[in-house]
């Protein structure tokens, strides 16, 4: 999740009831054939690009438990299980574990904190940490001690309405933030250059920077215009399915 030179990704399989997931979206039942094959194709990508996938299984009990970023926060020195902010997803975390305990040290998120990882944008070595429907203060700040204990610095963004940071802000490397029009003005991210999204094109402010390469969500022709103007590589991912359960490309995986 940190800014440095990435080798692998953690996924989790969909389950066939991933449609009972939390979304606060009407944009219809997504169709479980249609995502599988989207979730493949993610896969696929992520493998192209060099990256080892770990492939979990689905969890039924747990329907948004393929949003998988949302259960950990990764640096190179530590793995930080979250305190995911939603009920039904709590248990989400004892099941990634077991794999990240592979990796790296383990940390925790501890109640009364609640933190999702969405709501946290690694820019080099510095942490924006969204406060949200599912972050709350404390939560922020054991997170923002275990990064200071290795040096990161952080700070908190209001999230006033919608899910996570990350549904409004992607970091897209060269110092360049790519943000949600609402958060244009936003002092946070006044030394950051900026491409500021147009409308119609939100969705793309949840962008995954793979080492060199940005993919986007299709049909994002301006945004994509402006990434290669920039001397960008651009993957194109048709995320229909995700994105009616309030999921987006950062969403879907864990790298490290
Ligand atoms: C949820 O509401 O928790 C899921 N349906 C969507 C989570 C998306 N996760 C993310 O943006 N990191």
């Amino acid at each position: 999740m940190s800014t440095d030179t990435l080798s692998h990704a953690i996924v989790r399989i969909p389950g066939k009831n991933f449609a009972r997931g939390i979304t606060s979206l009407e944009m219809g039942i997504p169709n479980f054939d249609l995502m599988i094959r989207q979730h493949q194709n993610y896969m696929d990508t992520l493998l192209k690009l060099g990256l080892e996938v770990i492939v979990l299984d689905a969890l039924l009990d747990f329907p948004d438990a393929y949003f998988v970023e949302d259960v950990a926060i990764i640096t190179p020195e530590m793995a930080v299980i979250t305190n995911p902010g939603a009920l039904s997803r709590r248990g989400e975390t004892e099941f990634i574990e077991p794999t990240l305990a592979k990796f790296r040290p383990l940390r925790y998120i501890t109640p009364p904190g609640t933190l999702d990882g969405g709501d946290v944008l690694a820019v080099e070595k510095h942490f924006f940490i969204g406060l949200s429907r599912r972050t709350n203060q404390e939560g922020a700040g054991q997170l923002g001690r275990f990064l200071e204990s290795f040096d990161y610095t952080w700070s908190t963004v209001e999230v006033i309405s919608g899910l996570h940071l990350k549904s409004f802000v992607s970091y897209v490397g060269k110092g360049i933030l790519l943000l949600h029009q609402a958060y244009a003005d936003r002092s946070e991210f006044l030394d950051y250059k900026k491409i500021i999204l147009v409308k119609n094109e939100y969705a793309a402010a949840n962008s995954l920077l793979v080492n060199d390469t940005i993919l986007i969500p299709n049909d994002h022709l301006s945004v994509r215009k402006k990434l290669e103007a920039l001397g960008s590589t651009i993957i194109e991912l048709d995320m229909s399915e995700a994105r009616k359960m309030d999921g987006g490309l950062t969403c879907m995986s864990l790298r490290f």
